[in-house]
C-alpha cells in the first residue's frame, strides 16, 4: 500500500469535528441510494464532494507549506512567519530529514502531523507563545518548512509530493539568482499546473535586487509561471532577511486560513441542511430485527405450496410398505404381492434410496394452486410489513421492493430443494432385515415339519413300521415344527407391523425436518436475505445521518 492510500485511510479514520461529519453523511448517501428520493440523495452526494474537495485531507487545519530549492531562503522564511528560530537557517536538508512544522491552535494536529511526517521534535506549538493576536487570527494554521525540493532521490521527492498536495497552500520560495532557472521550471513549477489555485511565489532574496530592477524581474518571474501553466498565481517580493514583504506573505496567508475556515463554516452549514433533509424523508427509527415468527409462517407457506407434506405422507406410505414387505409373513407377503401394489397407484418407486422416491413422488404432485401461491405472497408481505413497520414510506416501500425481488426464483428453487433434499429414507432399518432372515428360518422349519409329517402319513398308510418319532415335552416335534413355525411367523409378523408403523413415522417425521431445513434455507437466501440488506443499509444511514448532524 503507498503511503499516501495508508495516510489517507489513517486520515479518514480521524474523527475530528467536519471531517467526520462530512464522513457519516458520504455514509448516508451510500446507503440512501436507490431508496430515498434520487433528487435528494443527489443534492446530499454534492455537498459531500464539494465539501471533501474543498477541505482536503484536513477540516480544521490550514496547511501551508514553503516549497522550494536549497538556499532559495524556505527555513529564513519560516523562522520570519513563526517568529521563531526553529528552522536550521543556511543547512541542505539530507533526503532523511522531515519537515520543519509550526502548529497555531494545536489541538487535533496530532494524527496530521503524525500523517505528514513531521516527529514530535519537528513541532512547536505556536499556541503557548506571545501575542495572542496573531494565535487566533491564524488558529488552525500549521505552517511547514519543507524538505528542499531539488533533491535527487526520487523517494525524497515523492514525499514532498505527497506534502504538496495535502497543502491548502503552496509558498514556493524562489530565489533571483535562480528564478529563471530552467530546470527549476520545467522539473518542479510546470508539474505543479493543477495546484494553481492553491500556490503562491515569493521571490525571496528581494534586498539583494537593486530597486530599479524589482518590477521587470516581478514581471518577468509573472510571464515565466504563465508560461508553466500557473498564470494567476500571486507573486510576492520579499526578503526574509529585512523583513520586507514579509507582511503581505503573513497577510496572504491570513486569508487563505480565514477563507478556509469561513469555508469549513459554509460546508458545515450545508451538511446540515443535507443531513436534516435526508433524515426527514429517512427517519430515524431503530433499526428493526426480522421476527422468527414472520419467518416460521413464511417456511410454512412455502412448505406447503412445495407440497411438502404430500411428500411426508408418501415418505411415511412407502416406508411403512416397504419394511412390511420385508418383515410380513412370506406367505401372506407373497400373497399380496399378487394384488395391484398401491405404491405403484401412487407413482412411488421403492428405489433403493430416498431421492429416487421423493423424484417420484414430486412428479406425481400437482403444481402449488392458487390458494397456496396467495398464502406464500401474504406470507412475504406480511414479513416485510412486519419488519418496516414504523419505518418512513421510502424505506417500507425498498423493504417490499427487496422482499418480492427474487419471488420468481423462488417457484423455480423450490422444486429442486425438494428434488434434492436427501430424507434419509434410504432402504429399510436393519432390523426389518434380522426380521426377514427369522421368518424364512420359521417358514422352513414349518416346511420341514409339513414334510415329515407328511411322509410319516405315507408310511403308515404303507403299513410301514416308522422309526419312533422324536418328541419335545411329550409334543411330536414335526408337529411342533410345523404349527410352531406358522404360528410364531404370523406373531412376528403381526408385531413387526406395530413397529413398522412407529418406525415409518418416525421416518417421515426426520423428512419433513429435513424438507423444512431445506426451504428455510431457501427463503432465507431469497427473500430474508435481500430484506436484511435493506435493514442494514437503514441502519448505516440512520447512523451516517447521526454522525453527519455532529
Ligand atoms: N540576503 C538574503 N539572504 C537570505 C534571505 N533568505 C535567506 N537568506 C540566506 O540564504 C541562505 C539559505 O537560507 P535558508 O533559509 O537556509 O534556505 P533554504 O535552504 O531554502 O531553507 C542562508 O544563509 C540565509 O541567511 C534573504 O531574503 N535575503
Ligand atoms: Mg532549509
Amino acid at each position: 500500500m503507498s503511503a499516501l492510500v495508508e495516510g489517507a485511510r489513517r486520515l479518514a479514520g480521524r474523527r475530528t469535528d467536519l471531517d467526520a461529519r462530512v464522513a457519516g453523511l458520504a455514509d448516508a448517501v451510500e446507503a440512501t441510494r436507490g431508496r430515498l428520493d434520487d433528487d435528494l440523495v443527489d443534492a446530499a452526494a454534492g455537498v459531500v464532494e464539494r465539501a471533501s474537495a474543498r477541505l482536503r485531507l484536513s477540516a480544521d487545519h490550514t496547511v501551508v507549506a514553503l516549497a522550494g530549492a536549497t538556499g532559495s531562503g524556505k527555513s529564513s522564511t519560516f523562522n520570519r512567519l513563526t517568529g521563531l528560530d526553529l528552522a536550521a537557517v543556511g543547512v541542505r536538508r539530507p533526503t532523511t530529514s522531515w519537515a520543519t512544522a509550526c502548529i497555531w491552535g494545536s489541538s487535533g494536529a496530532q494524527d496530521l502531523l503524525e500523517w505528514l511526517g513531521v516527529p514530535p521534535r519537528h513541532q512547536v506549538s505556536r499556541d503557548s507563545m506571545l501575542d495572542t493576536s496573531s494565535t487566533d487570527e491564524l488558529r488552525g494554521l500549521v505552517l511547514l518548512d519543507l524538505p528542499d525540493h531539488d533533491s535527487t532521490e526520487v523517494g525524497h521527492h515523492l514525499e514532498v509530493e505527497r506534502l504538496v498536495r495535502l497543502a491548502d497552500l503552496l509558498v514556493w520560495v524562489l530565489d533571483p539568482q535562480k528564478y529563471a532557472d530552467a530546470a527549476i521550471h520545467d522539473r518542479f513549477l510546470k508539474p505543479l499546473a493543477s495546484h494553481r489555485d492553491v500556490m503562491l511565489v515569493a521571490l525571496n532574496h528581494i534586498d539583494q535586487v537593486p530597486e530599479d530592477r524589482r518590477a521587470a524581474m516581478l514581471a518577468d518571474v509573472r510571464r515565466l509561471l504563465s508560461d508553466d501553466g500557473l498564470e494567476g498565481v500571486p507573486v510576492i517580493a520579499t526578503s526574509a532577511r529585512t523583513g520586507e514583504g514579509i507582511p503581505e506573505l503573513h497577510k496572504a496567508i491570513t486569508t487563505r486560513v480565514r477563507a478556509k475556515e469561513a469555508s469549513r463554516a459554509r460546508f458545515g452549514h450545508d451538511v446540515d441542511a443535507a443531513a436534516a433533509d435526508l433524515t426527514a424523508a429517512n427517519g430515524t427509527a431503530k433499526p428493526p430485527r426480522i421476527d422468527d415468527r414472520d419467518s416460521a409462517e413464511l417456511v410454512d407457506a412455502v412448505a406447503d405450496a412445495a407440497g411438502v407434506p404430500v411428500v411426508v405422507d408418501a415418505v411415511q406410505r412407502a416406508s411403512a410398505a416397504r419394511a412390511r414387505r420385508a418383515t410380513g409373513w412370506p406367505v401372506t407377503a407373497w400373497v399380496g404381492r399378487l394384488r395391484p401394489d398401491p405404491l405403484k397407484r401412487l407413482h412411488l418407486d421403492l428405489g433403493a434410496r430416498g431421492r429416487d422416491l421423493v423424484t417420484a413422488a414430486r412428479s406425481s404432485l400437482p403444481p402449488a394452486n392458487p390458494v397456496q401461491r396467495a398464502r406464500v405472497e401474504s406470507a412475504i408481505r406480511g414479513l416485510a410489513d412486519d419488519v418496516s413497520d414504523g419505518l418512513s414510506p421510502a424505506w417500507v416501500e425498498a423493504v417490499r421492493r427487496a422482499s418480492t425481488s427474487r419471488a420468481a426464483d423462488l417457484e423455480d428453487r423450490l422444486d429442486r430443494a425438494v428434488g434434492s433434499a436427501d430424507l434419509g429414507v434410504a432402504g429399510v432399518p436393519w432390523w426389518c432385515r434380522a426380521v426377514r432372515f427369522l421368518q424364512w428360518l420359521l417358514l422352513l422349519a414349518a416346511v420341514a415339519g409339513g414334510v415329515w409329517l407328511a411322509v410319516l402319513a405315507v408310511l403308515g398308510y404303507l403299513q410301514v413300521p416308522a422309526p419312533s418319532t422324536p418328541r419335545y415335552e411329550s409334543f411330536p416335534l414335526p408337529t411342533l415344527m410345523l404349527v410352531g413355525g406358522v404360528v410364531v411367523g404370523i406373531v412376528l409378523a403381526l408385531v413387526s407391523r406395530v413397529l413398522v408403523g412407529l418406525g415409518a413415522r418416525a421416518r417421515a417425521r426426520r423428512a419433513r425436518r429435513r424438507l423444512r431445513a431445506a426451504m428455510a434455507e431457501l427463503t432465507d437466501e431469497l427473500v430474508v436475505e435481500p430484506v436484511r440488506v435493506e435493514l442494514t443499509a437503514y441502519g448505516r444511514a440512520v447512523d451516517g445521518l447521526a454522525r453527519a448532524r455532529g
